[in-house]
């Protein structure tokens, strides 16, 4: 038997569907993080609006305009957010829903994000709007990527969308030119038909390159969005202004490298 391979199994079909597409859906690889994750923040949110926690969490997070005004929703957002980061567990578990798809296409000695992302959109809620960008643009290192994790179905409007690597390089590759004195919505309007919206059913994770055009519109569709984003890299990876110790975390340092940081050369040559 001679077929050996350098990467685990699964890494290369993971690397190749990255690569070409710009992310990898996936099922979350542990389903019980993600209800735990989801039921506390319906807690949390039920908590916030001083009412009692649901029975049916899905219901609840999917019918939450009914609950909730858009003037009080970053209050209550903001409550969520809060409440989860305070977990000691919310971490670890949002990492288990993809640890083997993040292995596969950033490695396996990872600095994570000090803090996990909400964000909810009512429908038709204009002012939750996220506009065409790429996290790179704004101080994020290209050698991070996104975990992106619904707490509901999302899907059309309700989602994110994201511009396919090919299409996002030539757009990218002239921008300047192309779109000098353009605003944001003229280059949505360029882009609008080469977009992907991302179709992801409660139960699925996302790992996507931010370094790709992405963003979200005004939710048409009769539910409210629910989804969390945080941030993952390599750890001895370049940063950009979003620091280590400061936005990331290490998470998986393995002991070869504490031993390499705790390691000084031998001394007491001064005196020769
Ligand atoms: O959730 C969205 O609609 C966009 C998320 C996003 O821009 C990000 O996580 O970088
Ligand atoms: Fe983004």
């Amino acid at each position: 038997m001679t077929d050996f391979t350098f990467l685990e199994p699964g890494a290369d079909g993971a690397a190749a569907a990255f690569l070409e597409n710009g992310y990898i859906l996936q099922s979350a690889e542990n389903g019980d993080a993600l209800e735990a994750i989801r039921n506390r923040a319906a807690e949390l949110a039920a908590e916030a609006l001083g009412i009692d926690a649901p029975n049916d969490t899905g219901a609840f997070l999917n019918g939450f305009h009914e609950h909730v005004s858009v003037d009080e929703l970053n209050r209550v957002r903001l409550a969520v957010i809060e409440g989860l980061n305070a977990e000691p567990w919310i971490r670890a578990a949002y990492f288990a829903t993809a640890r083997s798809a993040i292995f596969s296409v950033v490695g396996n000695e990872l600095a994570m994000q000090r803090r996990v992302n909400l964000s909810i959109q009512l429908p038709d809620d204009q002012s939750s709007i996220l506009p065409v960008h790429a996290d790179v643009w704004s101080g994020d290192s290209p050698y991070e990527i996104v975990l992106w994790v619904p707490l509901v179905d999302c899907y059309k409007t309700k989602s994110m969308y994201l511009m396919p690597p090919n299409k996002d390089r030539a757009v990218q590759g002239n921008m300047g030119e192309d779109f000098k004195g353009s605003s944001e919505e003229d280059l949505f309007d360029a882009i609008k038909e080469d977009v992907e919206w991302m179709n992801v059913p409660y139960g699925h994770v996302l790992v996507f390159s931010q370094t790709l055009m992405h963003g979200n519109r005004a939710n048409e569709e009769s539910e409210t969005r629910w989804s969390m984003n945080c941030r993952f890299k390599s750890l001895f990876s370049p940063y950009a202004d979003k620091r280590l110790g400061e936005f990331f975390e290490p998470i998986t340092m393995r002991a070869a490298t504490e031993m390499a940081l705790a390691y000084d050369l031998p001394k007491g040559f001064d005196n020769e």
